[in-house]
């Protein structure tokens, strides 16, 4: 890349945005000698929900869905453990206050050890919303009034927020991820609207607290995932008491006398029209990339959609401006994508590194009551990658051992490796259904990464007795049409 010209600037580097990406980005590029500003402002929900620095993972995405994940798992185990002898308490019920306040003044004390971490590295803190003046010139509105920054250089990871549907009292009476995670009120019975993987997750913790969530599907169930494990999570959820409303779209959203939401909705293959009465409406229905504020024409930056195309380097058309995270079009949505091509993108434009981020075979983990985890390529886009004939799938369910004393099901517990027919037998994907699905993943993406085949998974001792174990023990192909249904346990 050029060398950077440290001119007449007020900073080297101008980050938008302090989100994972952002701050990934601005602390490693002051690492390697620059001198850098980091914007980052949060516009409230239209219920008043706000929050600090450090983006959506640590204040509305991954972190609170965590650990309400963990909570609804560990009620889940207090039952479980009455099997395995413990005296417990039969009547054990959640306090929905108790646990957001746990969530919260956990969120509050990342806010704040990263405030300190960009003090102490020397990363510029600018509490303001960032929009461009010129290409070269940022003006940021703080509480205080306006501030003109300039930079040689802008990186722009400015994320994304939940979407609303365009339906009569959408934003007035329902929420979004960005709300539920400090919802001063128990939700109760809740219509999560939307299938991705963001309305599974909220859907699945608030079954496993004790609420009544059903989840309105549009068209398919998990759009983007391998389709016949998407079937089995849903599948796994409705055996749970989750039910899920098919080919649906809601109309309308009004409040009752009682304060309770009715929503009438329609089912877009019968065109029948029907309503309930909820407690909670839950949009999950996506997230639009927030470009409008930044001005980008003043900046010459093209947009795509809602989000900024860039190119290997993640350069905008722009050649001094960058974007890295949620805002780059046609990329995972996922924390470790955006602080590695923050961290990748400060070390190309001020170290001695030429490291591109690699996009490819991104695991990632749907936190689901039963999890599932994959990495590379689903059967779906493998077979349209190489052909039916040229693929090869092995699968089984199989039983985790700690299952089997509290009886919990072991219906939806599958694994499964597409491969390379021929050749080395190169596995190109891998899916899991079970316990921690993230921890058995992890390391397999990384064999993944390293070109591991399907002889070298076979001739993988496994751990046992452990659920990862099953990657090395998958010897029948869906091709032989044999049942997949383990028949022992330790032999
Ligand atoms: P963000 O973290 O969104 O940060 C952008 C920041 O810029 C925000 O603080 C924003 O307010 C600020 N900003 C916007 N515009 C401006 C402006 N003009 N001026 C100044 N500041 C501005 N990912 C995972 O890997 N694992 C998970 O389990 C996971 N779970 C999730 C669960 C939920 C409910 C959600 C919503 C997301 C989840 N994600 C998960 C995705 C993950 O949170 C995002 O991929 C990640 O946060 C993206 O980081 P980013 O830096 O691109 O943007
Ligand atoms: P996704 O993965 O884009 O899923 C959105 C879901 O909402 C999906 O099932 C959509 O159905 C559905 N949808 C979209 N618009 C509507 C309307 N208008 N009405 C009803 N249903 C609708 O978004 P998420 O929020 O789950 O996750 C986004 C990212 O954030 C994700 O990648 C994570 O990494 C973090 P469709 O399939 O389009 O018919």
């Amino acid at each position: 890349m050029a060398p950077v010209d440290k001119g007449n600037y007020d900073y080297d580097l101008v980050v938008i945005g302090g989100g994972s990406g952002g701050l990934a980005c601005a602390k490693e590029a002051v690492a390697n000698g620059a001198r850098v500003a980091c914007l980052d402002f949060v516009k409230p929900t239209p219920t008043g929900t706000k929050w600090g620095i450090g983006g959506t993972c640590v204040n509305v995405g991954c972190i609170p869905k965590k650990l309400m994940h963990q909570a609804s798992l560990l009620g889940e185990s207090v039952h479980e453990a009455a099997a395995y002898g413990w005296n417990v308490d039969e009547k054990i019920k959640p306090d929905w206050n108790k646990l957001v306040t746990s969530v919260q003044n956990h969120i509050k004390s990342v806010n704040w050890v990263t405030r300190i971490d960009m003090r102490d590295k020397k990363v510029e803190y600018i509490n303001g919303l960032g929009s461009f003046v010129d290409s070269h010139t940022l003006s940021a509105k703080l509480k205080s009034g306006d501030r003109t920054i300039t930079a040689q250089t802008f990186v722009i990871a400015v994320g994304g927020r939940p979407r609303y549907p365009n339906i009569p009292g959408a934003v007035e009476y329902g929420i979004t991820s960005d709300d539920i995670f400090s919802l001063d009120r128990e939700p109760g019975k809740t219509l999560v609207v939307g299938a991705g993987y963001i309305g599974l997750e909220c859907a699945g913790f608030l079954k496993g607290l004790g609420y009544e969530p059903t989840v309105m599907v549009r068209s398919i169930v998990l759009r983007g995932f391998d389709q016949q494990m998407a079937g089995l999570v849903a599948a796994s959820m409705e055996e749970r008491g989750i039910p899920f409303l098919h080919k649906t779209v809601p109309l309308s959203v009004e409040k009752q006398a009682d304060g309770r939401l009715l929503v009438k909705y329609e089912n877009t293959e019968t065109g029948e029209v029907a309503s309930d009465v909820f407690d909670t409406v839950l949009w999950a229905i996506g997230r639009k990339g927030l470009v409008e504020d930044l001005n980008l024409q003043n900046a010459g930056v093209l947009v795509q959609k809602d989000k900024i195309p860039v190119d290997s380097e993640e350069t905008t058309n722009v050649p001094h401006i960058y974007a890295v995270g949620d805002i780059i079009y046609g990329k995972p949505e996922l924390t470790p994508v955006a602080v590695l091509a923050g961290r990748l993108l400060a070390r190309r434009l001020y170290g001695d590194s030429d490291l591109r981020m690699d996009y490819a075979d991104v695991a990632t983990t749907v936190f689901t009551p039963l999890e599932y985890a994959c990495v590379g390529l689903s059967e779906e886009d493998a077979v349209k990658a190489h052909g039916a004939d040229e693929i090869e799938v092995f699968h089984g369910y199989y039983k985790p051992t700690e299952f089997f004393i509290p009886q919990k099901s072991v219906r939806y517990c599958y694994v499964k490796a597409v491969a390379q027919r021929s050749g080395e037998q190169r596995v190109y994907g891998l899916h899991y259904l079970g316990p921690v699905a993230g921890e058995v993943i992890q390391g397999f993406a990384a064999a993944l990464k390293s070109g591991l085949t399907i002889p070298t998974l076979m001739n993988t001792v496994g751990i046992h007795p452990t659920t990862a174990e099953e990657f090395t023990r998958l010897s029948i192909t869906k091709r032989s049409g044999l049942d997949p249904t383990p028949a022992s346990c330790c032999s």
